[in-house]
């Protein structure tokens, strides 16, 4: 590694992994006061009988193997089970309003919350509150709105299967689908796509796919940071010399070469393993121009092979007995030209060409993506080319083959499936009626944009979070924080102090829960909750460690509490029973998802199991009985990229950080040291502009949010597509329009922001 700068900017030039990784986890753990205790916590992650990681949802081999080194999972665990506290003594400390003027950082690394905690404006405070009274609140508050449709129930996707059961259910009984979630502002395209083109809103592979793969594409994911435990998988593929594609604005360096802290040999001598066999630097929102371009070079293969006396390169029993739609897209294909292509994608034609031959030539192809391909105002439409490209060759439904979308919280994918939706299907209302005896509401409810639309134009009025920090993750705080001002009622679960908890209501309350990793013991013991990863496998997790204090509840018992004050005993719903034995409440997940059949049986065996995932035995859930090719027109064109002094901002997560929550100033894998306040650019972007690399710079929105900027930041020169800038989220929020998503799956189009950059005044 080179020598760093004084301004704390440096090249990395080391493997991604290796000793670093090692040493890295040292410090978090020195840093959290959890040496003692830390190891042992570390060692029982992703165990049989131990707790689902929280750091992500990648699967584990079986949940049975040995520890598996994560240096970012190992961040996320210590976290949450750091010696520190954020008891009352020091809410006593600091009003909110000093608060407020605090980093993000410094709120969160105050430590668990450890007491019910209600907002006093005398004395700008909070302070204790005993339970009981809380819930008295709660119910009362709620109770006292006119309609329960001005009611917000977010869920953050930490949450367990159980809690997040019970919250719906909870909702539902009370009156509203107002279910904004984090999905919403991450996978939702795919929740909204796939389920057009295949059938199912879900990935369609196992983790022994992988094994069977012949090749694997990677659009807009950085699993070195965000899915370690993914970096096994995608080493143990490139050491088998199965070729590995990126498609990236940015060099992610673990994408590029990584050495495995599991792998003996690569430690002891300093080696590593290059993972991308070629690393194509698509342009931010040039996505759909690329995979474009990829099927038109598929097209043109088939067409020469077919003239010259072939059989064409295309799955065409695949698609005869199992597709609809590709006419209609091949047309589409067959009227994009190159130009536009190449100049949208910012690919040369070598470049798609070379990656549609490895395509071509690979028996089985595994697709994975994130958020580089969702978070855009075209996002559903992206997630369903990926759909078009592997059923080119029928890439579904067969070993090795399949979509793989690399999800974002733990469990957001099994909070979902346990129902939070702001739109119930039938099957839903149906079993809930079965299970609880009353009818849900059917009528859409709000997703997380119309959320914040709402509270922000007055027409909600209370705000309950299990978990999160919604404000912050939203586009365009600002207005977030003056609509949130604005409630009559807010009330946070949750393990962390964080600035939502900040935006006082006319009542706030903040209730501390426990976590994934903390014991919670119920009438009938030691309780597990359960969990679905990225790739449907459900499984228990167990919590083992002493609570933070004994103050704390578990989410179920929380939404119990608040359920039986709002409701009393309307619809004859046995809360406490089900807080008494977390078993009942999956008994209740069974009736309303006959998919969970004997739920409590199938959680005890280790690695649980997998729910049905029609699509990967290729059975299509969707209204012809087929996987439909769809078309996307155009090349995403934005007018408002028209100017030519326009740019496009992609955010970022920084290799320290977990969504808000920032663990360090630190991104070490893109050479940046105790700060976050850089934009990476293309060094002809600079000269364009007459700056230089270490310059200070404001960043200016455009279209709706030209009334937004952020100033003082550092221009770094780096390797990026000229056009596109990127710089770390939530610090960039600030400059994204509320009304900047995609317009089908509500999902913020955070991946693709028209901004304009100018030397600071
Ligand atoms: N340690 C850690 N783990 C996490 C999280 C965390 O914050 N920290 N967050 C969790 C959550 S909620 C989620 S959703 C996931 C997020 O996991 P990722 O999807 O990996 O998240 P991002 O950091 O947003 O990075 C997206 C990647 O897309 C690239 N990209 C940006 N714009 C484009 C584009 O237009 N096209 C293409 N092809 N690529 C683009 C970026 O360069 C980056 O490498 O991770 C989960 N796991
Ligand atoms: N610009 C930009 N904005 C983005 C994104 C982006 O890439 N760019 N990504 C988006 C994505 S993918 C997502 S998922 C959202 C994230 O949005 P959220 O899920 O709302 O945000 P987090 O930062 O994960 O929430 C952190 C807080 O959760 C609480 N918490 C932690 N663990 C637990 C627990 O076990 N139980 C409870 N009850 N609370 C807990 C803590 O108090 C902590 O402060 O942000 C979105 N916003
Ligand atoms: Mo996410």
């Amino acid at each position: 590694m080179t020598q760093k700068r004084p301004d704390g900017i440096e090249r990395y030039t080391a493997p991604a992994g290796g000793w670093g990784a090692l040493k890295a986890v040292a410090e978090t753990l020195a840093r959290q006061q959890v040496i003692a205790q830390g190891t042992a916590t570390l060692l029982k992650a992703n165990q049989p009988e131990g707790f689902d990681c929280p750091g992500c949802a990648w699967p584990d081999p079986k949940h049975t193997s040995s520890f598996e080194f994560c240096e970012n999972g190992a961040k996320a665990i210590t976290w949450e089970s750091t010696a520190k506290r954020a008891a009352p003594d020091f809410f006593a400390a600091y009003t909110v309003s000093e608060l407020w003027d605090w980093s993000d950082h410094k709120l969160e690394d105050q430590g668990r919350l450890t007491h019910p905690m209600l907002y006093d404006c005398d004395s700008d405070r909070y302070l204790p509150i005993g339970w009981d009274e809380a819930f008295a609140m709660i119910g009362a508050a709620l109770r006292a709105l006119p309609d329960p449709d001005r009611a917000e129930f977010y869920t953050s996707g930490r949450a367990s299967n159980e809690a997040a059961f019970l919250f719906q259910t909870f909702v539902r009984a009370y009156g509203t689908n107002n279910f904004p979630d984090c999905s919403n502002m991450c996978h939702e395209a795919t929740s909204v796509g796939l389920p057009l083109s295949i059938g199912v809103g879900k990935g369609t592979v196992t983790l022994e796919d992988f094994d069977h793969a012949d090749a694997i594409f990677s659009f807009g994911h950085n699993p070195g940071t965000n899915h370690p435990r993914m970096m096994t998988t995608l080493h143990d593929a490139a050491r088998r010399g199965v070729p590995i594609i990126v498609f990236n604005p940015l060099k992610e360096r673990a994408l590029e070469t990584f050495a495995a802290p599991q792998n003996p040999v690569e430690m002891a001598t300093l080696s590593s393993t290059r993972i991308a066999s070629a690393y194509h630097q698509v342009r931010s929102g040039g996505d759909l121009a690329a995979l474009k371009g990829l099927m038109k070079r598929i097209f043109e293969r088939d067409a020469a092979d077919i003239t010259g006396g072939g059989p064409g390169v295309l799955d065409r029993a695949f698609i005869a007995e199992h597709t609809i739609g590709l006419e209609q897209v091949k047309a589409d294909i067959d009227q994009t030209a190159w130009d536009g292509i190449l100049a949208k994608s910012g690919l040369s034609y070598e470049a798609i060409d070379s990656a549609a031959e490895v395509y071509l030539n690979a028996g089985s192809v595994i697709l994975c993506y994130g958020m580089g391909l969702t978070q855009h105002a075209n996002g559903t439409a992206n997630v369903q080319q990926l759909a078009n490209f592997l059923m080119l060759r029928g890439n579904i439904g067969r070993p090795g083959a399949g979509i793989c979308p690399l999800r974002g919280h733990s469990n957001v994918q099994g909070d979902r499936t346990v129902g939070i939706t702001e739109i119930p299907g039938k099957a839903l209302l149906d079993g809930m009626e079965k299970a609880f005896g009353f009818r849900p509401p059917a009528d859409k409810g709000h997703n997380a944009v119309e959320a914040i639309e709402a509270i922000v134009e007055g027409r909600s009025n209370a705000l309950i979070c299990l978990g999160g920090n919604l404000a912050v993750a939203m586009s365009d705080p600002e207005t977030t924080f003056e609509g949130m001002r604005k409630l009559d009622l807010a009330v946070h679960m949750a393990t962390k102090l964080n600035r939502s908890h900040l935006l006082i209501a006319r009542t706030s309350l903040l209730l501390p829960v426990l976590g994934r990793t903390d014991r919670d013991l119920q009438a009938a013991g030691v309780q597990s909750v359960t969990v679905e990863d990225s790739m449907s496998m459900v499984h228990a997790s167990k919590g083992f460690l002493k609570p933070p204090g004994d103050q704390l509840k578990s989410e179920p018992a929380i939404i119990a509490g608040m359920a039986k004050a709002t409701l009393g005993s309307k619809y004859g719903i046995d809360w406490d029973g089900m807080v008494d034995d977390y078993s009942r409440i999956r008994d209740k997940i069974e009736i309303v998802f006959p998919d969970f059949h004997d739920f409590n049986l199938r959680i005890r065996k280790p690695g649980g199991f997998r729910l049905t995932v029609p699509a990967s035995d290729r059975r299509w859930a969707t209204d012809s009985g087929k996987a439909q090719f769809l078309v996307a027109p155009g090349l995403d064109e934005d007018p408002r990229l028209r100017d030519a002094d326009a740019l496009v901002l992609t955010t970022l997560r920084s290799h320290d950080q977990y969504n808000t929550t920032i663990y360090s100033l630190d991104d070490r894998y893109r050479g940046v040291f105790g700060r976050r306040d850089v934009i990476f650019m293309n060094m002809r972007d600079l000269a364009a502009r007459g700056l230089v690399d270490g310059d200070r710079i404001d960043i200016v929105g455009i279209g709706d949010a030209s009334d937004k900027a952020v100033s003082g930041f550092t221009a770094v020169a780096y390797d990026i597509p000229a056009g596109s800038i990127a710089g770390y989220y939530p610090e960039m929020n600030k400059v994204i329009a509320l009304t900047d998503y995609d317009r089908r799956s509500g999902t913020p189009a955070y991946k693709g922001v028209p901004v304009k950059v100018r030397a600071c005044a």
